[in-house]
């Protein structure tokens, strides 16, 4: 089975004025199908063409090393996408609870502190890539990774990912990376990223 460009779980205006509905239609529609439609061409009739993707990302030396990139890429960034539309929410932003909020205490120091490494790997990744706050296995880890890179490459579960390629941002933000991470926190979707932190935890 191909992959498929999964339906936004929201409106494109759903994450307004944070988010704008323009940038949300051309992310999804076009930045994200063809990612979708250059994994499946890239695993085409190859014995991995109905694998789960994370498996695929775990596992990219196994693949020939001509699709070896095409894969990590776009496979990646279908994985990476995917996973950004559902830890954004209308009614987002605050706080997380319970179990989460006490697991980044324990890590970071406080949410503050959390937040703010977020945010830093975010601003300082040069070019395009990907902040993330993933589990390791073992515990919360907070880093960033470049293009399409994927936490799923070294087996973490990525729990929260904001996209800092410019096609997240540019439109509203243009070269203010910074105040379009300081926005993104308004539309984090806690619900989400803690039932995600609940299943990889066990
Ligand atoms: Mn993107």
């Amino acid at each position: 089975m191909a992959f498929e460009l999964p339906d936004l779980p929201y409106a494109y205006d759903a994450l307004e004025p944070h988010i704008d509905a323009e940038t949300m239609r051309i992310h999804h529609d076009l930045h994200h199908k063809a990612y979708v439609d250059n994994a499946n061409a890239a695993l085409a009739g190859t014995e991995w063409e109905n694998r789960p993707v994370d498996q695929i990302l775990a596992d990219l030396d196994i693949l020939p090393e001509d699709k070896r990139t095409a894969v990590r890429n776009n496979a990646g960034g279908h994985a990476n996408h995917s996973l950004f539309w559902t830890i954004m929410s209308s009614d987002g932003g605050g706080e997380p609870s319970g179990h989460l909020a006490t697991a980044i205490d324990d890590s970071f120091g406080s949410f503050a502190d959390f937040k703010a490494a977020i945010t830093d790997g975010g601003v300082k990744r040069f070019g395009s890539g990907w902040t993330w706050l993933v589990w390791d296995g073992t515990g919360l880890a907070a880093y960033s990774t470049p293009n399409q890179d994927s936490p799923l490459m070294q087996s973490h579960v990525p729990l929260l990912g904001i996209d800092v390629w410019e096609h997240a941002y540019y439109l509203k933000y243009q070269n203010k990376r910074p105040a379009y991470l300081e926005a993104w926190w308004n539309v984090v979707n806690w619900d989400e990223v803690s039932r995600r932190f609940g299943e990889a935890r066990g």
